[in-house]
């Protein structure tokens, strides 16, 4: 009875150390100025805008509000990805006035990050919220009147590339995005099935090949193409050694060395007349040719 109880004890503890992280509603943010917001528990707002309006908007033509979840689990539907918000696509009318209430379900950090507002409004063209655990933040923006298709995404490393993305249209948007999970193809698609794909760099292995002999997908050309480029190497070689062997009898190290680039320096001299002598046999009459005056 004695074991069993320190047993739950000790149960007691362990499962006290390792529960879910307390949810927090991050309310009391520090006022930076320029729409900058933070605390010290892990939230911040940057871009935070609620009443100037962007250049050709004469007033705001809409007010929203959207709750946007980030988290693990809403990437089960997506093969392949880790992390993913709730929603992949968002649509609103030009100059709307967007509260968003960013709520992070996992117990680490994720933020909701725009690009490409207009800069004078908005630091780095950025709106961004971001918490760090379970909690939530929430922030506002205006969008300016352009009809635009804004990139949404965690910037976590590898938090976007395993599906924390998505995107937001302003009016009829400006095209879509790539790799948005559930919305657009993946810009390099992974391939899960056993074939090797045909873009790969090698050949494909045959299945009925067992005894490794080659191919019949010309393999065996590129083999023999080799050995016959190594045997007019060899013969060369072969050929010219001799030769070699006379010029540098009875030569030091050092004259050895000289002579060498004396010839390398010959033949790229030789080679050079060579082609301007050739361009010159076939648009040089051409080229010189003045206009009658
Ligand atoms: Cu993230």
């Amino acid at each position: 009875m004695k074991k069993l109880l320190s047993a739950s004890v000790f149960l007691c503890m362990f499962s006290g150390g390792v529960a879910a992280k307390e949810f927090i509603e991050h309310n009391n943010m520090m006022d930076h100025g320029d729409g900058h917001m933070m605390n010290m528990d892990g939230a911040m707002v940057m871009g935070n805008n609620e009443d100037r309006l962007p250049g050709g908007c004469d007033k705001i033509r809409a007010t929203k509000e959207i709750t946007v979840r980030a988290g693990h689990k809403y990437a089960e539907k997506f093969p392949g990805r880790i992390f993913a918000f709730d929603k992949q696509e968002y649509n609103f009318e030009p100059c709307t006035k967007l509260t968003v209430h960013f709520i992070n379900d996992d117990e680490i950090r994720h933020q909701w990050m725009m690009h490409g507002l207009p800069k004078y409004m908005y630091p780095k063209g950025m709106f961004h919220l971001e918490v760090t655990g379970p909690g939530k933040v929430s922030g506002t923006l205006i969008f300016p009147p352009e009809d635009k298709t804004y990139l949404v995404h965690c910037d976590i490393a590898q938090h976007m590339e395993k599906g924390m993305k998505a995107q937001l249209k302003i009016g009829r948007g400006s095209g879509d995005l790539p790799s948005i999970p559930g919305v657009t193809a993946n810009v390099i698609q992974d391939d899960y099935s056993e074939s090797i794909p045909d873009t790969m760099p090698f050949p494909k292995p045959d299945p009925n090949a067992a005894t490794g002999a080659a191919s019949s997908d010309g393999s065996a050309g590129n083999n023999s193409f080799l050995s016959g480029a190594m045997v007019i190497g060899l013969a060369i070689g072969l050929l010219g050694a001799p030769f070699l062997a006379r010029q540098y009898q009875g030569k030091t190290f050092g004259e050895g060395v000289a002579y060498t680039f004396e010839m390398i320096s010959k033949g790229i001299a030789f080679v050079v007349k060579l082609i301007s002598d050739l361009i010159k046999k076939f648009t040089g009459k051409k080229s010189i040719q003045l206009p009658d005056k």
